[in-house]
């Protein structure tokens, strides 16, 4: 379940974060295949609760009413096009599938494909799931049946995460119609499973469930990346859920908000990896932030955000340069920081707007820092070193660092007060090279700085110190 089935050695994620089938379909053909990304993380796909009270929020979509793909991103025949151009392009699909509750308790109507719910009775006969698919007082003790103590795991997985309905897993019956979900999905072509609220799912019953579910028509099993809120301190780990795949590593985007708010060393970052008390590389997806934490939900605010772009776009350079685990890019809308439940940017009818591109950039609301070319090119540059071991580290000041990536990749960060004017080892072939952070190659020039490596690899590297993009990075892929 680790492997992340990526075409022709893509590495990373983008998180087009409520985007319509439609939108992802066309980005897929003009920029994210041309630009290398190997995946999109969409939004649950299946038909939700449309919630009116605040006005359909963002988090509607992590209320299921059934398995049927029609939401407002789009129906299933859009789902089935938009999967298709994206295999077509080299990007792979992998769908947030929220499998652990239906809706939240109390209340009746119907869903976005049109299925009745009726959750003051547990009826959802769009699935058709009844009473006794759920938890209740037998299974969970917690009084009102809501989770309050997550230092009782059997409480965290047996009873309701904020009043949602929670699906008894352990049951034949629900892991069947669960499966039979996952596997239309694979038919329908996606790769791969970003299983929300795993920690929230006895590891033991996911194994049951995936035993359940097929293999990809190309070979292999889906990829899949469990939600697992583990930023220490409690007795769930994630490590409990490697069986079914890798984790979301919470730990990643805490820890580099502390150093690239210059609250940690930039140089501590030298053994970034599992020597910060992280798992395995092979075992996790690492983000800076994602949809719950860049609005203080799911794990709490602290991290970077596309709001504070200078750091945000240093600590992100840094993880695509550096080796450890695959990344997945967020890319936001725009929303109104005090009222964090806004969905998509959206027309009169609240129907979501579609997303327009004026040159690179988005307009009408979406961020889109998947298209920030200091974005975009470091995923470039982590396909160009695919494979190569990090070298030539070094560290001139607490907040200055620089480090190789084989002969084909070199990176310097600097965070201090005073430019980085030093001759280091690149680890590169001599040349001419274009700084991919500052400039793009466009027609055989670049557009930004460029570099000149000498015989013995070292250069000339200056990098600005109170300037928007303290960065600079050059790779085999982008010499002129
Ligand atoms: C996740 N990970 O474990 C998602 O990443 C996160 O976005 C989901 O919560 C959560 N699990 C459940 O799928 C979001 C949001 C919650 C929201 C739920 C359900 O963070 O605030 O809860 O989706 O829509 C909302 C209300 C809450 C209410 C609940 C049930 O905010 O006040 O609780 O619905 O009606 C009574
Ligand atoms: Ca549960």
């Amino acid at each position: 379940y680790t492997d992340p089935h990526c075409m022709g050695g893509r590495d990373g994620i983008v998180h087009l974060f409520e985007w319509k089938w439609n939108d992802i379909a066309a980005e897929c053909e003009r920029f994210l295949g041309p630009y290398g990304y190997c995946a999109v993380q969409t939004s649950p796909a299946n038909e939700n609760k449309i919630v009116t009270d605040p006005n359909r929020p963002w988090w509607e979509r992590y209320q299921p009413v059934s398995y049927k793909i029609q939401t407002r991103s789009g129906s299933e025949d859009e789902f089935r096009n938009m999967v298709q151009k994206c295999n077509s392009a080299g990007v792979r699909i992998y769908v947030d599938v929220v499998i652990n509750h239906m809706t939240g308790a109390g209340g009746r109507g119907q869903g976005t494909g049109g299925s009745s719910y009726d959750a003051d009775n547990l009826q959802f006969p769009g699935v058709p799931f009844g009473p006794t698919d759920f938890n209740d007082g037998s299974s969970c003790h917690s009084g009102d049946l809501n989770i309050h103590n997550y230092n009782n795991p059997e409480e965290v997985r047996n009873c309701r995460l904020v009043g949602l309905l929670d699906l008894q897993m352990g049951k034949d019956y629900v892991r069947g119609k669960v499966a039979d979900f996952l596997n239309h999905l694979i038919d329908l072509g996606v790769a791969g499973f970003r299983v929300d609220a795993a920690k929230h799912m006895w590891p033991g019953d996911l194994v049951g469930l995936f035993n359940k579910v097929k293999d990809l028509p190309s070979g292999g099993r889906p990829f899949v990346y469990q939600e697992v809120i583990d930023q220490g301190g409690e007795p769930i780990k994630a490590e409990e859920y490697f069986a079914t795949g890798r984790i979301t590593n919470f730990k990643f985007g805490l820890q580099l908000a502390n150093v690239f708010r210059r609250q940690n060393a930039l140089k501590f970052l030298s053994n970034w990896g599992t020597g910060w008390g992280m798992w395995a590389s092979d075992s996790v997806v690492n983000f800076i932030d994602n949809h719950d934490n860049q609005r203080g939900h799911g794990g709490g605010g602290g991290v970077l955000t596309h709001w504070e772009p200078k750091p945000y776009k240093m600590a992100t350079a840094f993880m695509l340069a550096h080796p450890y685990g695959m990344p997945r890019v967020m890319s936001s809308y725009e929303y109104n920081r005090a009222n964090n439940y806004e969905g998509p940017p959206h027309n009169g009818d609240m129907s979501t707007a579609s997303v327009q591109i004026s040159g690179m950039s988005c307009t009408n609301g979406w961020s889109c820092e998947h298209r920030w070319r200091q974005i975009y090119n470091m995923v470039g540059f982590r396909n160009m070193v695919s494979g190569t071991a990090l070298n030539n580290w070094w560290s001139g000041a607490d907040y200055q660092i620089a480090f190789s990536r084989g002969n084909k990749g070199f990176i310097a960060l600097n965070l201090e007060g005073f430019d980085i004017n030093q001759n280091l080892q690149t680890g590169l072939p001599a040349g001419r090279y274009c700084d991919v952070i500052s400039g793009d190659i466009d027609n055989d020039r670049c557009t930004g700085k460029t570099v000149e490596v000498h015989n013995d690899g070292t250069a000339h590297i200056n990098v600005c110190s109170n300037c928007d993009d303290p960065v600079l990075a050059i790779h085999v892929g982008a010499k002129i």
